[in-house]
């Protein structure tokens, strides 16, 4: 197929970004030469967004799947990379040949899906493991291919018959690889190596409280577009305003320079803009729309056009700004009631990953009266965007810069810049997102200072309509009454998240009773996280650690405290569901489950379930929202 597109001819591409030091390092003379040898190219190309928008092709289902514990796919005896790793999927051609592996006769493992949930061997796994699809595939004419990754942990290195695409580095946020030249007529092999080994000098980094699940974790599909696409758009509300939208469109291919149309039909808006030289046009008109809000979340269809193509999107207008110690939707106060959530599965364990865990997780949590939904510590799949988008839940979005990143390695900031930047690609045209959230639970010093400032510039620049926060720590002073917020980063965000433990980590449920707060910003307050952990259905009295009793106990302290915080504008209990974790070793009680869930893994709701539940129904008599 002749290529198409401004394709330039090149090395291994990472797919939506650059090449970080650690990859230059680890990997630039083996990936390098081997790539250029093998004659991969690849457009560079953003990431696709919208991809339900366009034509696809699944590749969701059972993968072939080799384990590799000392990577010997890919490193040869003396640690250099190998030119015939198992990308090439070599088999046999006479029966004197040496070909240790073979992926048509290996075990295969659901896609999408976490490994270690799947296998009981694969519990507990932290290393290589390859994955391979085949698929046949008939080249169209004028028409562009890409293969696109919902999500893989950690770091996917992504292979077409034997050819490398790229790599991608973070576990939680999408990727794509332009395939058109690569692909061919017939039966194609795409094989990836997915490493979920933890790193000091990663994001996250060695330490979290959650599971570290590996593998391709979310669907996988091939992505169809003309040659000349949109490839990418912003399509919101601008920043302080209810009847205007403010954004752009953006033109990949050879066309770049032409006419895009933006309607709304249902509102009877048509806008036509032209593209400048690089397929870029700014988009500005006046809607009288129907604004998007938990009571009505009002979502449009958005119709994108340029020549031949069309792509198609639901789209909420809303306007989200904080002014003093208030937060305001649709210019009105409103407070935030919300719950953390994690990305693991109902019933089943494992990372949620489906449209139906999404409406669980999300039904659960609107059951417990929540506007508000906080999703730690990763970006979470995009049916959960979608899914609050529908529902009318507000959304904390947050990437995982968690607790002891390395703020010094140049390396470290450009990852974490490049999970917040394709999280933010993925999400800027969903209404339900409203926040988005640097970090959690990092210790003030002026090198993390320093690296979270340059990430809020990062999100700012990409999408100045939504609030800035960061879930952080607070102190006691001079007593153990007054908790104070103060943490420098403070002055830079537009709400501040605060995680606390008091009558868990910190005293006993009765000690909230004494605690007061202060804080030296004039800005909203959203309790990010406060909690205990009782395993359903073990009961005592409720001075008795673990029990359901104890939990509910800890509730009841923390709501009257919290009802004493004049600034307080949002609550996030840690958390609706129990996940699994590492750090939570317990026998008969954790059993590796961080039991902190108002409802257990199966779906029982706790005691104080029904604590938060009346506290929010009590907030809703007074609120609209
Ligand atoms: C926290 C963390 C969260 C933990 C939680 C806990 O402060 O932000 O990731 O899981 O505490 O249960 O200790």
């Amino acid at each position: 197929m002749k290529a198409v597109g401004p394709v330039k001819k090149s090395s291994v591409k990472r797919s939506s970004t650059i090449l970080n030091s650690h990859e230059i390092k680890l990997s630039f003379v083996g990936i390098f030469l081997l790539t250029v040898i093998s004659g991969a190219q690849a457009q560079q190309i953003g990431l696709l967004t919208n991809t339900d928008g366009r034509r696809t092709i699944s590749l969701d289902g059972q993968w072939r799947t080799i384990i590799d514990p000392y990577e010997s796919g890919y490193y040869d005896y003396r640690y250099q990379p190998n030119a015939n790793g198992y990308f090439k999927d070599a088999k046999p051609k006479t029966k004197s040949d040496l070909i240790e592996y073979d992926f048509d006769t290996s075990e295969s493992l659901s896609v999408p899906g976490d490994w270690n949930s799947q296998q009981e061997r694969l519990l507990f796994y932290e290393g290589t493991i390859w994955y391979k699809k085949s698929f046949a595939y008939q080249r169209k004419p004028n028409t562009r291919l890409f293969v696109y990754f919902g999500a893989a942990n950690y770091l996917t290195d992504v292979y077409l018959n034997g050819q490398k695409l790229g790599r991608h580095e973070g576990g939680f946020t999408p990727f794509n690889f332009e395939i058109t030249e690569s692909v061919r007529d017939g039966d194609n092999s795409l094989i990836v190596k997915v490493d979920n080994k933890r790193r000091r000098d990663a994001v996250p980094t060695l330490m979290t409280d959650w599971w570290n699940y590996g593998g391709l974790t979310r669907e996988v599909k091939l992505v169809e577009t003309p040659v000349t696409f949109v490839s990418d758009y912003f399509i919101q509300l601008q920043r302080g305003s209810r009847d205007r939208i403010a954004g752009w469109v953006k033109l990949n291919g050879t066309q770049l320079k032409q006419d895009i149309t933006v309607r709304i039909p249902e509102a009877r808006i048509s806008k036509s803009f032209a593209t400048d030289a690089n397929g870029f046009a700014r988009v500005n008109f006046e809607a009288g729309l129907a604004l998007w809000s938990p009571e009505n979340p009002k979502l449009y269809d958005v119709v994108i056009e340029s020549g031949v193509d069309h792509v198609e999107d639901q789209i909420g207008f809303r306007n989200i700004e904080s002014k003093g110690a208030e937060i305001l939707l649709n210019g009105k106060p409103v407070f935030l009631r919300g719950v953390c959530i994690h990305e693991e599965a109902p019933f089943r364990s494992g990372r949620a990953y489906s449209r139906e865990d999404a409406i669980t997780l999300l039904g659960w949590a609107r059951e417990l009266g929540v506007n508000f939904v906080r999703l730690a510590h990763y970006p979470h799949n995009e049916f959960m965007i979608r899914e609050a988008d529908r529902m009318g839940i507000m959304v904390w979005s947050e990437i995982p810069v968690y607790w002891t990143i390395l703020w010094d390695n140049p390396g470290t900031l450009e990852n974490a810049q490049n999970q917040l930047g394709e999280m933010i690609a993925r999400d800027k045209n969903r209404a339900a997102v409203i926040i988005w959230s640097m970090a959690n639970e990092t210790p003030p010093g002026d090198a993390r200072l320093a690296f979270l400032r340059k990430l809020i510039d990062h999100a700012r620049t990409l999408d100045g309509t939504r609030l800035i926060s960061a879930a952080m720590e607070r102190h006691y002073v001079k007593d153990t009454t007054t908790q104070m917020i103060d943490d420098p980063l403070g002055e830079y965000v537009d709400v501040f998240g605060c995680n606390e433990y008091v009558g868990w980590y910190d005293g006993l449920p009765e000690k909230a009773d004494g605690v007061d707060w202060q804080t030296k910003y004039q800005k909203p307050l959203v309790m990010t996280e406060f909690g205990a952990e009782a395993p359903y259905g073990l009961h005592g009295d409720a001075l008795t650690r673990w029990t359901e009793e104890y939990q509910e106990n800890v509730y009841l302290h923390q709501l009257a405290m919290l009802k004493r915080i004049p600034f307080l504008r949002g609550t996030c209990p840690w958390l609706l569901m129990d996940f699994r974790s590492p750090r939570r070793p317990l026998p008969g009680v954790q059993d590796f489950y961080n039991r902190k869930g108002l409802i257990s893994d199966h779906g029982q709701k706790k005691k104080a379930f029904y604590v938060m539940q009346s506290f929010y129904r009590e907030l809703q008599k007074h609120s609209q929202n």
